[in-house]
């Protein structure tokens, strides 16, 4: 069983069962403000733009039985997987392990570098820990979709044209399907959100499917998928990849 979903360059046939919904580093370290993202300048509020329409999302993808994969951008406390070239970028006094108003800067196990509460994950959905920009880099998520028979991502998140497209050309170099979901994606930057967008759905598609969370929801809500897939990518506690090394 599949349903189409409204998309451009052209229409998306979502499979039954072969769907998840990933949800890329709604970390508070980018959202919140007075965090790391709005450190380097950057207004946090156009961010934030997103939470409702992914909020609403979510549950719709929930409903339906289509899995939900969060990801988080970060590090080891010891930063060993954050290399200088990484380390040395962005404003001097806020780096990458520094402390921040929410903790040390993107560090695992602090509180800026974890989900914001409106998207905060369930018990049981997967949170991929990512130390780079695509999600796919140095963790087990590949092998993890691979084995839950996912061929499909529905794509949300932060930020538009780093994460978010370093994802999904990441998948698409791996054989994923990608549909962006355009108002659950969120950049700091008004020109890089819609040239992001036009990136992916340009050329016939070439790195995927551009939609929007309402004509996604709409469609999902029109069928009840099966949890085969639910089943496959969930457990009693959530499973936290820290990279494959
Ligand atoms: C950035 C991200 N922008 N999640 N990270 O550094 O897009």
């Amino acid at each position: 069983m599949s349903i189409t979903v409204a998309a451009e360059p052209s229409p998306f046939r979502l499979v039954d069962g072969k769907a998840a919904l990933l949800v890329v580093d709604m970390q508070r370290d980018f959202l919140l403000p007075g965090g790391f993202g709005e450190s380097l300048g950057n207004d946090v509020t156009r961010l934030g733009d997103i939470v409702a329409p992914l909020v609403g999302l979510v549950a719709a993808a929930r409903a339906a039985g289509i899995p939900v994969i969060h990801t988080r951008e970060g590090h080891r406390p010891d930063l060993s997987d954050c290399p200088p070239a990484k380390l040395n970028r962005g404003v001097p006094e806020k780096r990458i392990g520094d402390v921040g108003r929410y903790g040390r800067i993107l560090i695992r196990g602090e509180y800026g570098h974890d989900i914001i509460d409106e998207v905060a994950p369930l018990p049981g959905e997967l949170v991929i820990d990512k130390p780079g920009k695509g999600a796919f880099y140095r963790t087990n998520l590949e092998g993890t979709l691979l084995a839950a028979g996912i061929t499909q991502l529905l794509v949300t998140g932060v930020t538009t044209e780093v994460c978010v497209h370093t994802t999904v050309r990441e998948a698409n170099d791996r054989g994923f399907e990608c549909l962006v979901v355009s108002d659950c994606v969120g950049s700091y930057f008004p020109e890089f959100q819609r040239v992001g967008l036009e990136m992916i759905k340009a050329q016939g598609g070439i790195l995927g499917w551009v939609s929007d969370s309402v004509t996604l929801a709409a469609a999902i809500k029109t069928k009840t998928l099966s949890t085969a897939t639910t089943s496959a990518l969930s457990c009693a506690r959530p499973r936290r990849f820290q990279g494959a090394e």
